[in-house]
């Protein structure tokens, strides 16, 4: 999982990795090859060398960038034959995704240590390439923290999946969440709450750990994207920095649970206090996260005129590109100019959108998406009521909200990115996918706001139940070309899963879709 291009099973006996088998990589492989040594060691036990050649006769896994042309950036071929394992691809990137598919094709304790094996993959030949560059999974730590070692921890699991960004929503009314030296004050006072807490903070990463995250990602070739959420969902910033208020006084610090609770001042005598801010908050988080892209937000803006909004869209923009950014927003930041190479994101309902596409009653969405293509944008796809996994997946399960609907895994696996928005957005706009994760109700019963935080799970627990099995499904829609899906062949395929998740301790969500294999 995600389904690969084209699979050929070749049938005979199964290749097995031994306490003889060798990893030979050269050079220019060696990195990737190191990353997939430590999990088969963990698993298996074997010694597993690294050699720069075969020996002879020995059982190998060998990884190679010597790969046959039009494999892409991160294409590959996976070949399992006569007592050798061989992946190759153009770029260490195509490598590592390449070693992804072949932990799935060993047995599920591959996940775990101490088990005996045997550890066969089953001869095969695979060639594999996404449909997309773009499959992002998105998490919300503004309104719930989540230590960098559960960020982590998540970042790992969706490389199985051949995620590739990371986009770290960072902050929101209830905690700014990204060290600031321009601004102590926004670690200090904005990351004092959560929404429910006020005691106990403050929460947010520190530069090291920002630093840690982002290098853990990238050793899995995911790529980080900050946001830095404005005009709106900025109560964090405006209780810390008195200016960015119209009033010229800081505000209390927000700890509730609402959205549309706040917006920076943008009468003309306040903009250069919100431009210095933008200015310098991009920088530091442009400084912290190599990736090519800034993500600014823009989403749910309370009572300002679209000549505000724009004048903001247009200084967040300038400010990223200024900082060797290309920008990325919310797909209402259609109303404002974009920089070219921008990207929307949409995060509309497809339910009412794509019934109304080419009609008289065309949605808002679908206008702001029309305006951000005209400029030229790309559109990143994330259907509230397909993609988002903070939905609840029926009435009964315990965390999540439904405003959009509930999302079930066959709603969230059943759908078309590039078929929900034709013809307003063509197939080669399509940037890719993204599954969100927002934290607004990241406790059981969550239609009642908590009277007390012992109420809630360690942040690992809700991610764990609202991430498995949904981001499976999303990362397929953005890897697997469309005539490899198929809802019965998924359902199956993630029956078979489940044991990989349970030999990894992820409290997956056991959907009574699926039937799950012990
Ligand atoms: C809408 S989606 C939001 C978030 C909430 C989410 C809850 C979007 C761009 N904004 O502020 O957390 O709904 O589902």
């Amino acid at each position: 999982m995600p389904q690969p291009e084209r699979v050929a099973a070749l049938g005979g006996p199964a290749v097995a990795l031994t306490a003889a088998t060798t990893i030979v990589a050269g050079r220019a492989e060696r990195q990737v090859a190191t990353h997939l040594a430590r999990t088969l060691r963990r698993a298996t036990g074997f010694p597993m060398p690294l050699a720069a050649a075969a020996t002879p006769a020995a059982p190998t896994v060998e990884l190679t960038l010597a790969a046959p042309a039009g494999l892409g950036r991160e294409g590959y071929t996976l070949t399992a034959r006569n007592q050798r394992v061989r992946l190759a691809a153009t770029t260490a990137e195509g490598l590592f995704r390449a070693t992804q598919t072949l932990l799935q094709l060993l047995p599920p304790d591959v996940e775990t240590t101490g088990r005996p094996g045997p550890w066969t993959v089953p001869q095969v030949e695979i060639t594999d390439r996404p449909r997309f560059g773009y499959r992002g999974l998105m998490l919300d730590v503004g309104r719930r923290f989540v230590p960098a070692a559960s960020v982590k921890r998540l970042i790992d699991q969706a490389a199985r999946y051949k995620i590739n960004v990371f986009h770290w929503h960072l902050t929101e009314d209830q905690g700014w969440r990204l060290p600031s030296r321009a601004f102590p004050a926004l670690n200090r006072i904005g990351a004092s709450t959560q929404a429910g807490w006020r005691e106990g903070g403050p929460w947010f990463y520190t530069e090291a750990e920002y630093r840690d995250v982002v290098a853990y990602a990238a050793e899995r070739f995911i790529t980080v994207v900050p946001e830095i959420d404005g005009p709106g969902h900025s109560a964090a910033a405006m209780a810390s920095v008195p200016g960015l208020n119209c009033d010229g006084v800081a505000r209390e610090p927000y700890h509730g649970f609402d959205v549309r609770v706040s917006v920076f001042c943008l009468d003309e005598a306040r903009l250069p206090a919100v431009r210095d801010f933008v200015d310098k908050t991009f920088a530091e988080a442009a400084a912290l996260s190599p990736g090519p892209w800034l993500h600014i937000g823009g989403d749910e803006v309370p009572s300002v005129t679209r000549e505000q909004y724009a004048a903001y869209v247009g200084l967040a923009g300038r400010a990223a590109v200024a900082n060797g950014k290309r920008v990325i927003g919310w797909h209402q930041v259609g109303d404002g100019p974009l920089p070219p190479g921008s990207a929307v994101q949409y995060w509309g309902l497809t339910h009412e959108d794509r019934p109304a596409i080419g009609t008289a009653e065309e949605t808002e969405s679908v206008r702001l998406l029309r305006r951000a293509v005209r400029q030229g944008a790309q559109v990143i796809v994330s259907p509230a009521d397909r993609a988002y996994l903070d939905m609840k997946y029926t009435a009964d399960t315990p965390y999540g909200l439904r405003w959009a609907g509930l999302v079930p895994v066959e709603r969230a696996y059943d759908w078309d990115p590039v078929r929900v928005l034709e013809p307003v957005v063509a197939e080669g706009q399509v940037l890719g996918v993204e599954a969100p994760l927002w934290t607004d109700r990241a406790y059981p019963g969550s239609h009642r706001l908590p009277d007390s935080t012992a109420v809630y799970p360690d942040p690992e627990v809700y991610l764990d139940h609202m991430v498995f099995p949904r981001l499976p499904a999303i990362a397929e829609l953005g890897w697997s070309p469309e005539r490899a899906r198929d809802w019965p062949g998924f359902r199956a395929r993630l029956a078979a899963h489940g044991p990989r998740w349970a030999a990894r301790g992820i409290g997956f969500h056991r959907s009574p879709e699926i039937d799950w294999a012990d």
